[in-house]
This record gives C-alpha cells, sequence and structure tokens, in this order.
C-alpha cells in the first residue's frame, strides 16, 4: 500500500477488507500535521464540520482496517455513526491497547471533570472526547445494540501500576430500561469488580434505580449502575493523593478487587469494540 501520511483532511482508499468485501472509504483524519505519528493533543478544538466519510464508520473497529492499511494507526478523535444513530458524533479511538479498534465511552485522567452530574447529563454524555468525557447513555446504548460488543475497562494507581477487566459481553438497554447493564464474561488481571451490578439499572443523582433504602448515586457522588451500592464507582468525585485520607474522606474512583474499596485511583478508561473484531489483519 501507499503511504499516505497525515497532511490530507481526506484520503480515498479502496481496500480489500477481510471478509473479502470490497468497499471505498474517505478517511477522516484526527489531526492535520506535518509529523507522521503527531502526539495526540488533548485539549485540540474540533470545530471544523465532519468529513464526508463520517458516515462510513460505525465505530472505531469499523475505521481500524482503513487506517491499517494506509499505515495512519494511531489513537485519537473521529467521527462515527453508528447504524441506528441520526447524526454522526465524535468519538476518542483507542487503536493501539490489547489490538485497537477500541470507543472510549469514559476517561479518567486528571480530575478537571466534575461527574457528580444529573440523569440528562448522563443521558447525553459530557465532558471533551479528547480528555475527560463521559460519552453519554444514548450513544453507548446505540453503539452496543448494532453489534455484540466487549468492554475493556483500563485502570491505573498513583504508583505507576496499571491493570485491566475485560468483559466479552457488554450492552446497554435503551432509556425506557433505564438503561439497563448487560455485562460477564471477565479476564484481565484487575479483579471482577462488575459482575455483582449485571442487571441493574442506571442512577444518577435524580435517578435513584438502585436496590437500596437510600440513593447510592448521592452516596458515592456519581452516576453508575449500583445495586447496593457498587463494588466499583468509576465516576465516583476524583482525588489527588495528598487529598484523599482512605474511609475517612469517603468514597472516589475506585475498584475494589484490585486496591479496594478505599483508594482513590489515578486514571480510568472505558472502551467498546465488537465481539468479531479481526485483530490480526
Ligand atoms: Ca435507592
Amino acid at each position: 500500500m501507499v503511504k499516505t501520511g497525515l497532511t490530507f483532511s481526506l484520503v480515498t482508499v479502496i481496500l480489500l477488507a477481510a471478509g473479502g468485501v470490497t468497499f471505498s472509504a474517505e478517511i477522516p483524519q484526527p489531526q492535520v500535521t506535518q509529523d507522521v505519528n503527531p502526539p495526540v493533543n488533548v485539549d485540540s478544538q474540533r470545530n471544523d464540520p465532519p468529513p464526508p466519510g463520517a458516515a462510513n464508520f460505525l465505530d472505531c473497529a469499523h475505521l481500524f482496517p482503513v487506517l491499517y492499511w494506509t499505515n495512519a494507526v494511531q489513537d485519537g478523535v473521529f467521527p462515527i455513526k453508528p447504524e441506528s444513530s441520526t447524526d454522526h458524533f465524535d468519538v476518542y479511538c483507542d487503536m493501539t491497547t490489547d489490538g485497537g479498534g477500541w470507543t472510549v465511552i469514559q476517561r479518567r485522567v486528571d480530575g478537571r471533570l466534575n461527574f457528580d452530574r444529573f440523569w440528562p447529563d448522563y443521558k447525553a454524555g459530557f465532558g471533551r472526547v479528547e480528555g475527560e468525557h463521559w460519552l453519554g447513555l444514548d450513544k453507548i446504548h446505540t453503539l452496543t445494540s448494532q453489534n455484540s460488543y466487549e468492554l475493556y475497562v483500563e485502570l491505573q494507581d498513583w504508583e505507576g501500576n496499571s491493570r485491566y477487566a475485560k468483559y466479552g459481553t457488554f450492552s446497554i438497554g435503551d432509556e425506557s430500561t433505564d438503561y439497563t447493564l448487560n455485562i460477564g464474561g471477565y479476564s484481565g488481571d484487575a479483579g471482577d469488580s462488575m459482575d455483582y451490578k449485571n442487571g441493574m439499572k442506571f442512577s444518577a443523582r435524580d435517578m435513584d434505580n438502585d436496590v437500596w433504602g437510600e440513593s447510592c448515586a448521592r452516596w458515592h457522588s456519581g452516576g453508575w449502575w449500583y445495586k447496593a451500592c457498587a463494588e466499583s464507582v468509576l465516576n465516583g468525585p476524583y482525588y489527588q493523593p495528598e487529598d484523599y485520607h482512605g474511609a475517612n474522606t469517603g468514597f472516589g474512583v475506585y475498584w475494589s478487587h484490585w486496591k479496594g474499596f478505599y483508594y482513590s485511583l489515578k486514571a480510568t478508561k472505558m472502551m467498546v469494540r465488537p465481539q468479531n473484531f479481526i485483530r490480526k489483519l
């Protein structure tokens, strides 16, 4: 294949996909730069209208082979349009972790973004996909209902360690189900801190769908799939280490099977990919 570089805003290619289907696609580029391996600028603003090719990609996995065959594989922001979505929207694509092709649905990295929000925010999403964000329950539903999806959860502590939890099955219902969670098939080295909440509805500060007499979302200060309440909460309040004092502070961003209930993590990333994603092209 011809190496196209990254200086063009659009590249048109025709490729033979792994399944033997020939198609053409216009590739939206995440950054306009002269550098063939540009660092991702998390503060960059995306104000340009979507490229014509935006509607071609159902998720980051769908886009991955196109980048692969043009030697343009890199993490970055791309517009996608899931099958039942009425319009395109930007997502952050992790094209390098565990074979790539992941569409990021949640990210905590520095605590700049407040996650203690009401139902409409969790429904629509908040933050900017270049940095900390919640993609939004409607979009997560739209994504995970167009195919069979898996979930990858990446966690970092303050001592430089990383762990992950991968779930072979992940989807959420639509709003009529209060975005009920369907999750299973754990593997990884972080421990399974999501299984307990399988089949649970989503709750936020102003929407109590848990099975506890009080509100888990208010108790934990973040929207999540609570039961009574949870073995992990990745949308809890973010603490710098000097501000966090275990149980005396309360819950933060935690994954109990790795660090316990009273350890607030440095970084989290949740991302989804179709189960039938072909890692080796
Ligand atoms: Ca309750």
